[in-house]
């Protein structure tokens, strides 16, 4: 069985996320999705999500192509991640392109994929406030 993560905080989840997830599920058979935990999101990228980590985790595990969520806590856990979880795919955006390459070393191949245009939660965010505002 071919395993493959992820790891994002997938906010206001959106067809660019899930893009991605379908993407990230063709390299492998099963997907895990390491969530961004709301002390994470805050403490390492500044970002509040709009969705609570549970909310968030709910709406990622309805997705086919997801088989696991797990929480993403830390920076540092990737390599424990790979082993812990017998990964042997890593797949990310390309706005991530070659942050992660070390996970090579950890003997997973590492993918970045193409972003989908025109859609992120930020710009969902600025057009929502635009409307009502
Ligand atoms: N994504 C995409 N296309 C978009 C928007 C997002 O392919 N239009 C991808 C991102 O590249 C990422 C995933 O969807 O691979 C999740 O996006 P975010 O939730 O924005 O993830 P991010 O905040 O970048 O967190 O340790 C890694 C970080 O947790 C990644």
């Amino acid at each position: 069985m071919k395993r493959v993560i992820t790891y994002g905080t997938f906010d206001l989840l959106h067809y660019g996320h899930i893009n991605l997830l379908r993407k990230a599920k063709k390299y492998g058979d099963y997907l895990i999705v390491a969530l961004s935990t709301d002390a994470f999101n805050w403490e390492a990228k500044h970002k509040r999500s709009y969705f609570s980590y549970e909310q968030r985790k709910m709406l990622v595990e309805s997705v086919r192509y997801v088989d696991l969520v797990i929480p993403e806590e830390n920076w540092e856990q990737k390599i424990s991640d790979l082993h812990e979880y017998h990964i042997d795919t890593f797949v990310m955006g390309d706005d991530w392109k070659g942050k992660f390459d070390f996970l090579k070393e950890e003997g997973a191949d590492v993918i970045y994929l193409p972003r989908t245009p025109q859609v992120s939660t930020t710009q969902i965010k600025q057009n929502l406030s635009n409307i009502f505002s």
